[in-house]
């Protein structure tokens, strides 16, 4: 991610700052013998992959201000974590001239001269919950809210939505390269998996895929549900042991520069669906490319779950498992869609109207434990001027091109 994409983003960020107003945005804290993840609101303004830095700007009479605090290298600590990065090199991959590019132990000190001027900080504060203790940024902001209690603190979240949720050509293309290597991994698995392996053995099979490709993290904790563990909607045990008969669900997605893929495909493990499996597959898959193509700007999601409620509901009668329309909560649970991003479950509302580069998913699903049985579908869908564009397009789910895979390696 390089300046040149995120100059843009903080530049629009920063008029829609109204005069006295700061923003706050902290990097991920620094990992303990775990992979570091940036927090995504500070990757996305610039672009940087260091922990525990923080971003900020103030808009003033004339004008907007930023700079950026990183952390200071340390000899003795870097034996053990290697080079931290340097101002300069900071300042070159976020585009802040140096004299912006500060040391975290400076940010109080430099801060204090901003706060009596500042009426509102907009923060990457994340959800606070009464019950539990404050977010870490949250907590790095006390000394500002103790000793100025006036100051407004408000989630960045509200002026950042608008701006993530329009995905740039740039990147679309992260999300596809994301996407386009989670369908190698559900490919690799349509032809490697047996009966008798284990739930975790899929995982494995798709994450060295993954991993031979760049991918360093899972976008989400992958679900792999065998048989009635696809019924358990967010089951990420991945423990068990496959049966013969099972259909597996995998729900999975490969994050690519913090962009998350977010893909749902079935497949039987015999080779072939049996005929009350391949029912209620194509129930779902029907529901699914209906809803699909009802995607286009100016509708909102709030329709396309009605709409998926009243075909499963539908669906559900035709298959026997209900009498009544309204008993569908029984076997479908979920809503429709969600944004996707750099989160999984990326900002926007449940209630938003489609515009042009948003990206969602689309995923309907019916789940029958008594049937020991989980189908869901999932694709990644662009909002296009003209309507859609499946990201996912390419990754097989007609019964007919997952049937043929798994019979050509079976036979092999
Ligand atoms: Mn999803």
């Amino acid at each position: 991610m390089t300046s040149e994409v995120t100059i843009p983003r903080r530049e629009k960020l920063l008029s829609t700052l109204k005069e006295k107003e700061a923003l706050i945005i902290f990097a991920a804290e620094e990992a303990k013998l775990e992979k570091f993840k940036q927090d995504n609101n500070f990757l996305y303004l610039t672009g940087l992959d260091i922990p525990e830095a923080i971003y900020f700007a103030f808009r003033g009479q004339n004008g907007a201000i930023e700079m950026l605090f990183i952390q200071r290298g340390d000899p003795e600590k870097e034996i053990w974590t290697g080079a931290k990065m340097t101002a300069e090199e900071a300042s070159q991959k976020c585009g802040l001239s140096l004299q912006k590019i500060h040391y975290l132990d400076e940010f109080l000190s430099i801060l204090s001269f901003y706060c009596p001027v500042i009426d509102k900080i907009w923060a990457n504060i994340g959800e606070q919950y009464l019950d539990k203790p404050p977010t870490m940024q949250l907590f790095r902001l006390s000394p500002i809210r103790e000793r100025y209690p006036n100051i407004i603190i408000e989630s960045i979240e509200t002026i950042i939505t608008p701006l993530r949720k329009i995905k740039s050509d740039w990147e679309i293309k992260q999300l596809q390269r994301a996407i386009d290597i989670t369908g190698k991994a559900i490919i690799d698995v349509l032809e490697k998996a047996e009966a008798l392996m284990m739930e975790y053995e899929l995982e494995a099979i798709m994450f060295y895929r993954m991993q031979s490709m760049g991918i360093k993290h899972w976008g989400f904790a992958p679900i792999i549900g065998t048989g009635i563990n696809a019924a358990t909607l967010h089951y990420e045990k991945n423990e068990c042991q496959i049966e013969n008969g099972d259909v597996i669900l995998m729900d999975v997605g490969a994050s690519y520069l913090n962009y998350s893929a977010d893909i749902t495909r079935c497949f039987p493990i015999n080779g072939s669906f049996t005929d009350r499996q391949k029912e209620v597959y194509e129930v779902v898959l029907d529901v699914q490319k209906r809803v699909i193509e009802m995607i286009k700007p100016g509708i909102e999601l709030l329709e396309l779950n009605q709409v998926a409620r009243d075909l499963l509901a539908k669906g559900a009668i035709e298959l026997g498992l209900i009498d009544r329309e309204e008993d569908i909560y029984k076997y479908y649970m979920h809503s429709i869609s969600h944004f996707l991003g750099m989160d999984t479950h990326d900002v926007g509302s449940r209630n938003a109207i489609l515009e042009t580069g948003n990206v969602i998913t689309v995923e309907p699903g019916i789940y029958i434990p008594e049937e020991k049985l989980g189908i869901r579908i999932e694709d990644d869908v662009l909002v296009t001027d003209t309507g859609y564009c499946v990201l996912s397009q390419h990754i097989p789910k007609e019964i007919s091109e997952i049937e043929e895979i798994r019979i050509k390696a079976m036979t092999k």
